[in-house]
């Protein structure tokens, strides 16, 4: 009778872990399940959190990242020690790099073992190794500091500038007891995890009097806007203003891509052109060709407004006329404003230019879209997907591969916010299912994942988890038969294939009918159409093997400009 008596007075770290992720408004934790975490997975689901269990940490991770940017809440993924850790690291680096919120969470062993380096299971000084990677990392060794090491994380990860954390849990810990009252009292509710940053306003009137002056104004909004969620006064400041806009690719449906604001499709024109920038959530990085060179107008032709909530991103590539550092939210709201109701438009005579050089690029691209080849071209099998997502566009697009990026990206229009995920700022191929299970599992929407065929094996063994939670997601492989293109030569002549390309013929679709899924075979963009719009209807798992010309692709999409050349031999 005393011994239970204790027992009900008692909690302990597995508990207090999942008690202080509950606390904050957690629902959900990305896993792969073991040694010292395994009855962590269980207990979390016993208390009513969703646990999805994948098949490796790292598309656990990415599912976590892409929770954070969809819902400004981490994302928390959860993994065993060393080996387990370093696979949920790539996606933490990830998160931290494209500013998404995240929790990596990995069990860790001993630390009397590991801090002698004795040889543990597993052994592997963890927070070490996170800490060059992530934007804060923490250990907790002691059960009544579960709940401030809990809301340290949340805050590190949501304020400011969005990021990944990691959380080390030494096994020993998960097992230490406690007074359940003293470890309830332990717990914290993190209060306004990612506080406004209200912009000065002198740098608000300072980017208005510039914006004001330009002849040839132009806003690029990035995923930073995007992930703001501050969505209506984004499109109003636009609109009000009359300039034309340039989404950066996760951006894109922050205002319909059909848009007539939308200068997309006269991307070189602006970039070249205008002579005031406003950034609004995008770094000029190498997305951007760093604000400068050939893609851009003479040195000193162009000035720039930057809104950013990290202060440091000013001037980092090119002199920043008017920074305005400050939260997304209250800096659009505070230039809108200052604009009142009688703020000029931007001038016609850039308008029309940058409207009819959009028309016309569109007016080119438009029969290509229409083609029904066998085997199909990129633009004849996105031409089918372009009209499916017109017709839904509720649908969340993930989207990884080269040319399978670089066309879909530009051919298939997004209405609505948060709807593309893809790549992000390292163009990383291996995001598409983790991306597609947490797109599906915060949404409750449908996903359209369209996959290179190398993008796609990175994180194909997770269509067995799209098929076991089964989740509303619809793959389309596009399988040109290798990396660019199924058509290199091995030049000696042996047996091994050109290190670019992959097995003839293969049939993906098989794979996903392995694990009680749909798999279609299309060779033509009807029966790709018609494949797609069924599984999106029925919402059941269902991975299309849209067979792509092997000739049809260019070495790395858009981006072969960034290959070294060698100068000595040519390539074969
Ligand atoms: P893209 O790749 O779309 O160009 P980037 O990832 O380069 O976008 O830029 C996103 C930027 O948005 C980062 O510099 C980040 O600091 C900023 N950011 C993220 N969230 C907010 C926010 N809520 N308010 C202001 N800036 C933000
Ligand atoms: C983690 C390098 C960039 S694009 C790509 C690779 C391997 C695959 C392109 O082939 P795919 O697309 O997907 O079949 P397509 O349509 O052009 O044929 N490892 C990581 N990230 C990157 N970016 C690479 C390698 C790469
Ligand atoms: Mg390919």
């Amino acid at each position: 009778m005393a011994a239970e008596t204790t027992t009900q007075n008692l909690t302990d770290g597995f508990h207090l872990v999942i008690d202080a992720l509950k606390l904050n408004d957690i629902k959900t934790i990305y896993h792969v399940p073991g040694i010292p975490v395994t009855d962590l997975g269980r207990l979390a689901q016993a208390s009513g959190l969703r646990v999805i269990s994948f098949r490796h940490e790292q598309n656990a991770g990415y599912a976590a990242s892409i929770a954070g940017y969809l819902t400004q809440k981490p994302g928390v993924c959860l993994t065993v020690s060393a080996p387990g850790f370093l696979n949920g690291l790539n996606a933490l680096a990830h998160a931290t790099t494209n500013c998404f919120p995240m929790i990596l969470i990995s069990g860790s062993s001993e630390r009397e073992i590991v801090d002698l380096q004795q040889g543990d299971y597993e052994e592997m000084d963890q927070l070490a190794v996170a800490k060059s990677l992530c934007k804060a990392a923490f250990r907790v060794l002691h059960a009544q500091d579960i709940g401030i090491g809990v809301a340290r994380a949340i805050r590190a990860a949501c304020s400011g500038r969005p990021g990944g954390v990691y959380l080390d849990l030494p096994a020993k810990l998960l097992g230490q007891a406690m007074d359940a009252d003293l470890g309830a009292k332990s717990l914290v509710k993190v209060i306004d995890p990612a506080p406004a940053y209200i912009p000065a306003p002198a740098s608000i009137t300072r980017a208005l009097d510039l914006l004001k002056s330009a002849k040839k104004p132009l806003i690029i909004l990035g995923k930073g806007a995007a992930y703001a969620q501050a969505d209506a006064d984004i499109k109003s400041l636009v609109e009000t203003s009359g300039i034309p806009y340039l989404p950066m690719s996760m951006a894109k449906g922050l205002l319909p891509d059909n848009h007539p604001q939308s200068a997309s499709a006269a991307r070189s024109t602006v970039l070249k052109e205008a002579d005031v920038v406003m950034l609004i959530g995008a770094r000029l990085n190498w997305l951007l060709s760093h604000g400068k060179g050939k893609t851009w107008g003479a040195p000193g032709s162009q000035k720039f407004i930057h809104i950013d909530i990290d202060p440091k991103e000013m001037d980092s590539n090119v002199e920043i006329a008017a920074p305005v550092v400050g939260d997304i939210a209250s800096c659009v709201a505070a230039l809108l404003k200052g604009m009142g109701n009688s703020w000029p438009k931007a001038p016609e005579a850039w308008t029309s230019v940058v409207r009819e050089k959009a028309n016309g690029n569109i007016a080119k691209m438009a029969p290509r879209l229409q083609n029904n080849n066998v085997p199909m071209d990129f633009h004849g099998a996105l031409g089918a997907l372009k009209r499916i997502v017109q017709e839904r566009p509720d649908v969340i697009l993930v989207n990884e591969g080269a040319n399978t990026l670089d066309f879909a990206r530009s051919i298939i229009d997004i209405y609505q916010p948060r709807k593309r995920l893809d790549v992000g700022t390292w163009g990383i191929m291996g995001i598409g299912m983790g991306y597609a299970v947490a797109a599906a599992v915060e949404t409750g929407k449908p996903v359209l994942a369209v996959e290179g065929d190398s993008a796609f094996g990175f994180s194909g063994m997770e269509i067995e988890t799209i098929c076991r939670y089964k989740l509303p997601v619809c793959i389309v492989v596009f399988n040109n038969g290798g990396i660019y293109r199924g058509t290199d030569k091995n030049p000696t002549g042996g047996d091994d294939v050109a290190p670019t390309v992959f097995v003839k013929d293969a049939r993906y679709d098989q794979m996903m009918a392995a694990f009680g899924g749909i798999g279609v075979y299309a060779t033509s963009p009807d029966e790709l159409s018609r494949a797609v719009k069924e599984a999106i209807a029925s919402g059941k798992p269902t991975l299309v093997n849209a067979v792509i010309d092997e000739n049809a692709g260019t070495e790395s999409g858009r981006i072969g400009n960034l290959n070294p050349q060698s100068v000595v031999g040519k390539k074969a």
